[in-house]
């Protein structure tokens, strides 16, 4: 098992200074100067077996950093039109124009499905903060714990994409550097409200992310009612993968339910992604429906600290779960609610 270190996030910006080192990288080079896989000619190129025969561009300014950690090449650039970019091996993980998309959909669609509000909540990877910065907004929140594998994600977050990792300086938040497996199975049993699973595709690192027994451990850990919430792909491209994920989720979350809902972000591939939410029976409950909206995200005012919400809605909400017909058709046996 790999060691696994934690700090609460109070202290993680002093905690950077020991741990975290930008010079040992590489760090504003010019295009001349630095080569990174899918950068040619002023244009990085997001190549996958994952999307085969496309490949989504954007103009890049500035390699802003390029380094390997243990898991993964990480790179930072800042783009023509999108804000800062944030890669890892080569994959567009978030965007400054376009990333609350994704981070609020995947955070509030659980979140606000839970019939009572939550209190303690876990987060899956999820490095780069986004879906940490989107919890925070929630008072009832007692505890948010993040279980990231790769520590130079938040790291590099916190320097290049700071109103993303705005959440790091929460003192509810603690952030354990380990394997998520083992945290969640080493996790007391139901003691979670919602479980979101921020990962990146199943290639590398991620892989066993989209794994039964980690399914098996999820449902363990959180309690009976409460709500996991999973990254599962594009309708476009993934169709096959979020069929067998929904099969298996069925099997794992017996007596509850799973479902899929859906965001649009231009910079992802197809410019949809999806998520899977799997509701944990609650014996002598009525099934809870997560296309239902049942709580509210606190408003903010808009701030440098917090932006105000920008995608989600109880009518995005009640929407999301609403599918093409090719891809209902496809997912229709394996879905409880669609
Ligand atoms: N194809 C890329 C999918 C990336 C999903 N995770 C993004 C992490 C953002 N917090």
């Amino acid at each position: 098992m790999r060691s696994c270190f934690s700090y609460l996030s109070k202290n993680a910006f002093e905690g950077q200074a020991a741990t975290f080192c930008p010079k040992r990288h590489r760090t504003r080079r010019t295009m001349a100067q630095t080569e990174v896989k899918g950068i040619k000619d002023g244009w990085f190129t997001e190549l996958s077996p994952m999307w085969p025969g496309m490949g989504m561009s954007l103009k890049v300014e500035e390699v802003l950093f390029t380094g390997r950690s243990q898991f993964q090449d990480v790179c930072v650039f800042r783009s023509a039109t999108f804000g800062n970019v944030l890669l890892l091996d080569g994959v567009i993980q978030a965007t400054e124009r376009d990333e609350f998309s994704y981070q609020e959909m995947i955070t509030h669609l659980p979140l606000c499905a839970l019939k009572t509000p939550a209190k303690k909540v876990l987060i899956v990877g999820g490095g780069d903060g986004g879906v940490l910065r989107e919890m925070a907004r929630y008072k009832s929140i007692e505890e948010i714990h993040m279980a990231e594998i790769d520590g130079m994600v938040p790291e590099v977050s916190k320097k290049y994409f700071p109103k993303m990792a705005v959440g790091f300086n929460d003192p509810r938040c603690q952030v354990h550097i380990c394997d998520g497996i083992e945290f969640v199975r080493n996790a007391q049993e139901s003691s979670y409200d919602a479980i979101i699973v921020d990962s990146s595709d199943p290639v590398g690192p991620a892989e066993v992310l989209f794994e039964k027994p980690f399914f098996e451990a999820l449902h363990r850990a959180v309690r009976p009612g409460g709500i996991v919430c999973t990254q599962a792909e594009s309708i476009w491209l993934h169709l096959d993968i979020i069929k067998s994920l929904a099969g298996m989720c069925a099997s794992v979350f017996e007596g509850g339910s799973v479902s899929y809902a859906h965001t649009t972000i231009p910079t992802y591939p197809s410019g949809q992604i999806g998520m899977m939410l799997c509701v944990k029976a609650e014996p002598g409950h009525e099934l809870m429906d997560p296309r239902q909206p049942r709580q509210q995200v606190p408003p903010c005012p808009d701030s440098v600290e917090t932006p105000a919400l920008r995608y989600y809605t109880p009518d995005v909400h009640r929407s999301a779960f609403s599918m093409p017909k090719f891809a209902a058709d496809a997912l229709e046996s394996s879905l409880t609610f669609h």
